[in-house]
């Protein structure tokens, strides 16, 4: 019998067990996994099979350089999408941004080991003071801000030539108009507002699965569905700082090793707030997703305590 013809190839686009794959040779492929173990996201580099009925079988997920995770309603890790270098947070005016999100999704990203980014789209609206304020903040920390319009075409130049040297994810709420800016920044993301990957809500399209496009200016995007809540993924938070940059900064020279920074005695990060050297509202952020993350330990049942250190 022949043997099947074998090749590596990137994952584009999953819906459940039909997988959207591109072959070395840049063809798109539908395919689909090879046995029920395998857990496979958008960004994935896997092996291929054709079979003699010339389907495509993916048999195997190459290890992956980074992967962006979260936790699903059980507590459980799940990976959303993988082998990417930089986060891109979008907000707008509308939705109103909400600032505890963003700074999960950052401590995400951080604790994933990707750069990442804010990315104001809809600047042709204005921000309310207190919007501005927290991204002020969030620039003193050294993330990047971007302001672009997709509408108007603005600071888009400047935004695909941070993106030219990544894998990057545009992660943030439905409405933001992620898809919008997709098909600004890409040579394929044309049918980001009207593919298949689309559905109607409220009147307008909103994204369902995430999907890999090519961007104009170099490297590549992954459009994501708009998301009401993101808690990251426990397994994968730093658990000094949970991914705060600025309270990694201190944490080192708290009196306690394992300390939470809620309300030990003699701990450094609650003195650098007191000093104005943190942010209360970061700090606030902080205890919210120390709460949520000692929360998702605890869902997990007896045995799996958070670890204090
Ligand atoms: N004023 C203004 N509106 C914009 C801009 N970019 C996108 N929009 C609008 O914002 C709405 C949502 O855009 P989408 O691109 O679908 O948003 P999304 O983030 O992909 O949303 P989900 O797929 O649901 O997560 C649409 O009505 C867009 O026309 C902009 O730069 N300015
Ligand atoms: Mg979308
Ligand atoms: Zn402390």
């Amino acid at each position: 019998m022949q043997s099947p013809e074998r090749f590596d190839a990137d994952v584009i686009a999953t819906y459940g067990r039909h997988l959207l794959v591109r072959d070395p040779a840049g063809v798109l492929l539908k395919a689909r996994p090879f046995g029920r173990a395998l857990d496979i996201v958008c960004g994935d580099r896997v092996h291929c099979e054709r079979d003699v009925h010339a389907e495509v079988l993916v048999t195997g997920v190459l290890p992956r350089r980074s992967v962006l995770m979260r936790s699903n309603a059980r507590a459980r890790s799940e990976p959303l999408v993988a082998n990417l270098s930089l986060a891109a947070i979008v907000v707008a005016a509308l939705p109103r941004p909400d600032p505890f999100m963003i700074d999960r999704y950052l401590c995400a990203a951080v604790c994933a080991g990707l750069q990442a980014i804010i990315v104001v789209n809809k600047a042709d609206l204005p921000l309310r003071a207190e919007d501005e304020a927290s991204l002020a903040e969030l620039a003193t920390l050294g993330f990047g801000v971007y302001r672009v319009s997709a509408h108007e075409g603005r600071g888009l130049d400047t935004l695909a030539l941070a993106l030219a040297p990544h894998t990057s994810v545009l992660l943030g709420q439905s409405g933001v108009g992620k898809s919008s800016l997709i098909q600004k920044l890409t040579l394929d993301g044309t049918t980001a507002l009207t593919g298949e990957l689309m559905r109607e809500s409220e009147g307008r399209h909103t994204t369902t699965a995430s999907r890999l496009y090519t961007c104009t200016g170099g490297g590549s995007i992954i459009d994501s569905p708009g998301v009401r809540d993101y808690a990251p993924s426990v397994d994968q938070l730093q658990q000094a700082s949970l991914g705060f940059p600025e309270i990694e900064q201190h944490a080192a020279q708290c009196h306690f090793a394992d300390c939470r920074h809620l309300q030990e005695p003699r701990c450094a990060v609650i003195a650098a707030v007191a000093a104005g050297a943190i942010a209360p509202r970061r700090y606030e952020s902080y205890r919210r997703l120390r709460r949520l993350y000692e929360q998702l330990h605890e869902q997990r049942g007896p045995g799996a305590r958070a670890p204090r250190r």
